[in-house]
């Protein structure tokens, strides 16, 4: 996505606006100053609020199930990093409006505004009724793990037909666990640091002509469910590995316990929490 106009490329940024949604969240806010280097203006969106804003920010608060205020957020708006929504197991309702029809009014809004790219933020829980003894790479058959993920695979498909359509193009990033740090043995093997999660952006953002793609956010951990072959060309090497906190998880006995399916499969507990009765 190189900037042809003159002027812009005086600036030396690629983009004049960038949007991110979810912004006051934990990877929000772990990304949102690193875009100040990849655009003039960052548009922050959160239905949450924002706190302080720069001078290089513009801060919305919006539900994105709100038609209306979605279509005004894309407003001359270039690409968008979209990790706003439900980030885990909950009520058919509450994910039907911030991740099904949340997702759809931000690409609706998109593709009449002309934005060109969309940085997704899917899940492995897309692919979380998979073994724990298999290797997936981006092409192995969707197998959510629960409504949230299921709702993660609405939001690849949904992105893949508006680029079959329109030609507006995504990175759907299955994100492994993204935090401080691993929280259990598992985020052993699905950690992705906050650094690689932003390399990972940048990646997704800066590469040429990506059309349709997935890629699994994880980093170079020492054991792996996933295989990046196939996203090779988006030029993602994580630098850091899950190694630096295996003494906080130490290896016990194989765990031969076949009847455990938070253990089977990749999505961990993800595989029992739901579906999630309706809050009264
Ligand atoms: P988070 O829950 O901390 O942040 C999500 C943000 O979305 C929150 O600030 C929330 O206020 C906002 N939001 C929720 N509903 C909204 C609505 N209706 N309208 C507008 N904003 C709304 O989650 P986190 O960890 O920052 O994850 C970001 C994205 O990445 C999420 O989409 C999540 O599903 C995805 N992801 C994260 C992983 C991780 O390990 N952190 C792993 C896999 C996927
Ligand atoms: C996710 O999709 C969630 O957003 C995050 O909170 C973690 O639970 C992560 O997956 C995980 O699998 O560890």
């Amino acid at each position: 996505m190189t900037d042809s106009n003159p002027d812009r490329s005086a600036a030396h940024k690629p983009f004049r606006r960038l949007l991110l949604t979810g912004a006051a969240g934990n990877l929000g806010k772990q990304l949102r100053g690193a875009l100040a280097a990849w655009a003039d203006v960052v548009r922050v969106a959160d239905i949450a609020p924002l706190g302080e804003v720069a001078a290089h920010e513009e801060a919305f608060v919006v539900d994105l199930a709100d038609e209306t205020k979605v279509h005004a957020l894309l407003e001359g708006v270039d690409a968008v990093i979209h990790l706003g929504g439900i980030s885990v197991e909950a009520p058919f309702e509450d994910l039907l409006e911030a991740n099904i029809r949340g997702l759809y009014n931000l690409y609706s809004a998109a593709q009449k505004q002309g934005v060109k790219r969309i940085i997704y933020a899917s899940s492995n829980h897309a692919v979380g009724f998979h073994p724990v003894t298999s290797v997936v790479d981006v092409d192995a058959p969707l197998r959510p793990d629960s409504l949230y993920g299921v709702t993660k695979c609405f939001g690849e498909s949904l992105s893949r037909y508006y680029f079959d359509r329109f030609g507006l193009e995504t990175v759907c990033l299955r994100i492994g666990s993204s935090f401080e740090q691993p929280k259990n043995s598992r985020m052993l093997v699905t950690y992705l640091s906050y650094r690689d999660f932003i390399e990972l952006v940048r990646c997704s953002l800066l590469t040429n002509r990506v059309g349709h793609a997935i890629v699994y956010g994880v980093s170079n951990n020492r054991i792996s469910w996933v295989d990046n072959t196939k996203a090779a060309f988006l030029g993602f090497r994580p630098q850091d590995s899950s190694a630096q906190f295996e003494h906080l998880f130490p290896a016990g006995a194989p765990d031969t316990n076949f009847d455990d399916p938070t253990q089977l499969f990749q999505g961990g507990p993800f595989v029992l929490a739901g579906p999630m009765e309706p809050k009264r």
